[in-house]
C-alpha cells in the first residue's frame, strides 16, 4: 500500500510541471449528480460539455435552466451557460476527461443493470483520444469499472487501455463515487472527501488532479474495486442502521413501549447512536445499492440482505396499522373514516416523491373504497399523475377534518402540530409521539 502511495505521489509530481489543469471536460448523464458536477467544474473555469440522452434536459440546460430540484443549482447552471462554459448536447464531443454519471438501477431479482454505463461507453468511444481519462461516478457493483474499460477497448481497438497496457495505456480509467446528500449537493460536492480508485497508479493520479479542480475535501487514493465497494458499503451501513431502528419500532409496538422514548434513552449511552425509525427507506440509493453487494456475495451478505427486507417491509406494516384503525372506526361509528396522510416525499423538507415509501403507502390507502383519504405535502403544488384520486390539502384543512392522522414524513411544517384526543394517530416518524 505504501509502495502504491509512493508511486502515485511520484506520478502526480512528475505530471504537475507539465500540467496546467484540465481545459475541457465532458460529463455524461446530466441528472442529480452529473449536472451539479458539470456546473461546479464550469464554475472553476473549465469548459464543460454535458451529454444526455434526454432532449428536454439538454434544451432546458442550454437555456440556462434546470430540470431537477436542488437548492442553488439553478443559479450556478445559469451563470455557467451564460458565460459559455457549460453546454449540453445529445452527442459526445472530444474532451480531455469524461465523467460518467448515469443511473445504475437493478433488474429482475435485484441484479445490477449496467446498460446505461454500456451505452455511455459506446457513445464516448468514438471521440476518445490518447491521453484522455474516463471516470465512472455511478454507484456500481464491484468490477463495473473493469467492465467499462473492456467495453471501451472493444469499441476502440486502435487505443490501449489499462487492462492491456498498464501504466503505458493511451486511456486512463478510474472509479470515483459521488457521495453527496440530495438537498446539500453543491456544498457536499466541494467539501466531502473523495475516494479515487484508478485502474493503475497513474490513472488514480490523473483522476485526483481532475477532482482537485474543485474538491476541497481530501482525495484519497485506492484501487477501483475498493472504491466501488466503498460506495456500496457506505449506503449498506446506513441501510443496516435504519433497519435496526425500524426493527426496534416493530418490537416496541408489540411490547407496548414508546420506541422514540426508548431510542432517546438508549442514545444517552456514550457509544450508542440509533437512527430514526420511519415508514421505510426511500430515495434512489440506499434502497438499491445494498442489493449490489447481496447480488455478488449472497452467501456472505446475510445482514445486508436482511436489512433490505426489514426496511422494504416497513410500508406494509404502516398500511396494516392504518387499515386496523379504519376497521375500528367502521365498527364503532358505522361510517366511512376520514384519513389524512401527512407527507409524501422520501425524506423531510424535500419535494422528491420518487422512490418514496410515503408515496407507496399513500397510493395504497388512497385506492381504498372503505375510507376517504386526503394528502398533505407542503413541498409540492400538485399531485403527480400516478397518485390516486385524492385531494391535496393544507395541514390546517386536514387536521380538524380527519379521524385518522398518519404522519409519514417529518417535514418542518408538521413540527409542533397538535391532534385531538378523539383522533387516531399513526406516527411513523415520531413527530407527535416522539420523546
Ligand atoms: N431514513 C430513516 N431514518 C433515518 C435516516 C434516514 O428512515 O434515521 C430514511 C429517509 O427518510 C429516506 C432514506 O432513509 O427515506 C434515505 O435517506 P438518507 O438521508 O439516509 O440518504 P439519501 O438517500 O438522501 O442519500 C444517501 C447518502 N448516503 C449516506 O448517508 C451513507 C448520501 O451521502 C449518498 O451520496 C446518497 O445516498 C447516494 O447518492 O448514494
Amino acid at each position: 500500500m505504501e509502495m502504491i502511495q509512493r508511486d502515485i505521489d511520484a506520478v502526480a509530481a512528475s505530471g504537475r510541471a507539465a500540467d496546467r489543469g484540465f481545459k475541457r471536460i465532458s460529463v455524461i448523464g446530466l441528472g442529480y449528480i452529473g449536472l451539479p458536477t458539470a456546473a461546479v467544474f464550469a464554475a472553476r473555469g473549465v469548459e464543460v460539455i454535458g451529454v444526455d440522452v434526454n432532449a428536454y434536459a439538454v434544451e432546458t440546460i442550454n437555456s440556462g435552466r434546470i430540470h431537477i430540484v436542488e437548492p442553488d443549482l439553478d443559479m450556478v447552471v445559469h451563470a455557467a451557460t451564460q458565460e459559455g462554459r457549460l453546454r449540453a448536447t445529445l452527442t459526445p464531443e472530444p474532451a480531455e476527461a469524461f465523467l460518467i454519471a448515469v443511473p445504475t438501477p437493478f433488474k429482475g431479482d435485484h441484479e445490477p443493470d449496467l446498460r446505461h454505463i454500456e451505452a455511455a461507453a459506446k457513445a464516448i468511444a468514438p471521440v476518445l483520444a490518447p491521453g484522455n481519462i474516463v471516470v465512472l461516478e455511478s454507484t456500481s457493483p464491484v468490477g463495473a469499472t473493469e467492465q467499462l474499460a473492456s467495453w471501451l477497448a472493444d469499441a476502440r481497438p486502435d487505443l490501449t487501455f489499462p487492462q492491456q497496457a498498464g501504466e503505458e495505456s493511451d486511456i486512463r480509467v478510474a472509479y470515483c463515487p459521488e457521495r453527496v446528500l440530495p438537498g446539500h449537493v453543491l456544498r457536499e460536492l466541494v467539501d466531502n472527501d473523495r475516494v479515487i480508485g484508478g485502474m493503475t497508479a497513474r490513472c488514480s493520479a490523473v483522476a485526483k488532479r481532475l477532482y482537485k479542480t474543485f474538491v476541497q475535501g481530501e482525495c484519497v487514493i485506492t484501487n477501483a474495486r475498493t472504491a466501488e465497494m466503498c460506495k456500496l458499503t457506505e449506503n449498506a451501513f446506513r441501510d443496516v442502521n435504519i433497519a435496526f431502528a425500524n426493527e426496534m419500532s416493530l418490537i416496541c409496538d408489540k411490547l407496548d413501549i414508546n420506541v422514540w422514548e426508548l431510542i432517546g434513552l438508549a442514545n444517552r449511552h456514550p457509544r450508542v447512536n440509533i437512527l430514526r425509525p420511519g415508514p421505510g427507506v426511500g430515495g434512489h440509493c440506499i434502497a438499491v445499492d445494498p442489493w449490489f453487494i447481496v447480488n455478488r456475495t449472497p452467501e456472505q451478505a446475510r445482514l445486508v440482505h436482511t436489512a433490505r427486507l426489514v426496511n422494504d417491509g416497513k410500508p406494509g406494516w404502516v398500511i396494516a396499522k392504518v387499515v386496523e384503525a379504519i376497521t375500528a372506526i367502521h365498527a364503532q361509528h358505522q361510517r366511512t373514516p376520514r384519513v389524512a396522510i401527512l407527507g409524501l416525499a422520501f425524506k423531510p423538507n424535500i419535494d422528491d416523491l420518487r422512490e418514496s415509501p410515503a408515496m407507496e403507502i399513500a397510493k395504497q390507502l388512497g385506492q381504498r373504497s372503505d375510507a376517504e383519504v386526503c394528502f398533505v405535502e407542503p413541498n409540492i403544488t400538485g399531485l403527480p399523475a400516478s397518485a390516486p384520486p385524492a385531494r391535496l390539502v393544507s395541514l390546517e384543512e386536514a387536521l380538524p377534518w380527519a379521524d385518522i392522522v398518519v404522519v409519514l414524513v417529518g417535514h418542518d411544517e408538521f413540527v409542533g402540530m397538535t391532534t385531538a384526543s378523539n383522533q387516531i394517530v399513526i406516527d411513523a416518524v415520531g413527530l407527535i409521539q416522539g420523546a
